[in-house]
């Protein structure tokens, strides 16, 4: 939303909304105050990463869920970032601050979510990557760290991955999902580029397709015959469970909700 924040002279100035506190649950048993949650999102407005990493092991400490930091506190403050960029009040060298802060916070956090993943392991193997021409690897990275925590074998090939090296690397390691992340609505077309290379090369339907990203919508998904999308990592577990489950099995059109897989 334009123009709801003012910025004085830095856009590193506290965000109106954060004068109060957050009314969001806490499931990690509640011992934990808003204000925690606020210092967290204020930090990646501040591009902070000292701060952000700080916040990251106090929550720790108090027991919150490393997801529940990420989704209630530092993901918050990612998005509010976006938005301000997006309005022109924001400039990209302080973007990448708070990127950089979002990472430094996600250091902390992603072992203490890979230790918490018990379900068993052998889920299956997925090549996971950004579309080519886009660096973005925040949410990626998210997403294979849930999906590794919970028994999925994950080759992350990284950023801008062009069509070629998703096959290469699903041939390689007889994958049975490839994963591509786009966050540029001009790089979605590079995940319709890499489910035409998959085909292509005789991987599919054997091999599933998967997407996701800010933009990505499910008419998305269908219109470029992806397996199925989601809207964060949490639905990428199930997207990918389901589909895992389907691969020896008769695959069926379900809806096109998140995490729901396409036939
Ligand atoms: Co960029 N950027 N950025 N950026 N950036 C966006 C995407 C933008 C919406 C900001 C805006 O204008 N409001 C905008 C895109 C506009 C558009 O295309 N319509 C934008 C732009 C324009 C750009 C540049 C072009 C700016 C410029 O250079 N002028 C440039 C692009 C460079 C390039 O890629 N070629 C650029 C650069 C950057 C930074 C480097 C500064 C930094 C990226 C740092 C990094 O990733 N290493 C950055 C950031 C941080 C953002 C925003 C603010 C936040 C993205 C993020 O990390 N979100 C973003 C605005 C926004 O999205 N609100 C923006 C947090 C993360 C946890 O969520 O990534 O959505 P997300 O991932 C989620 C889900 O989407 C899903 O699960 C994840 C976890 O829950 N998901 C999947 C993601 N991938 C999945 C894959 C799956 C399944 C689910 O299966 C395979």
């Amino acid at each position: 939303m334009c123009g709801g924040a003012q910025f004085s002279g830095s856009r590193r100035s506290k965000i109106p909304f954060l004068t109060g506190s957050i009314q969001k649950p806490i499931s990690a048993g509640g011992s934990v105050s808003d204000p925690l949650f606020g210092a967290m999102l204020q930090s990646i407005i501040d591009g902070a990463p000292d701060k952000a990493a700080e916040l990251a092991q106090q929550a720790l400490a108090k027991g919150v869920d490393p997801l529940e930091a990420v989704n209630l506190g530092f993901a918050v403050g990612i998005t509010f970032a976006g938005e301000q960029f997006g309005c022109g009040e924001m400039f990209l060298p302080d973007l990448l601050a708070s990127a950089e802060a979002m990472k430094a916070a996600l250091k902390i956090l992603e072992p203490e979510m890979l230790k918490r993943g018990s379900e068993r392991k052998g889920r299956g193997k997925i090549v996971l990557g950004t579309a080519r021409g886009d660096i973005h690897d925040i949410g990626k990275n998210l997403v294979a760290t849930i999906l590794s925590a919970s028994g999925f074998q994950i080759f992350d090939l990284g950023t801008s991955v062009t069509p070629e090296q998703f096959v290469a690397k699903a041939k390689e390691v007889d994958a049975d999902i490839v994963g591509v992340s786009a966050l540029l609505t001009t790089t979605m077309a590079g995940q319709k580029a890499v489910i035409e290379a998959l085909d292509r090369n005789g991987l599919r339907p054997r091999v599933k397709a998967i997407i996701g990203g800010a933009a990505v919508t499910s008419k998305w998904a269908a219109e470029i015959g992806a397996d199925g999308y989601s809207r964060n990592a949490i639905d990428a577990l199930e997207l990918a469970k389901n589909l895992m489950s389907k691969v020896v099995g008769k695959v069926t059109r379900k809806d096109m909700n998140k995490g729901t897989a396409l036939a």
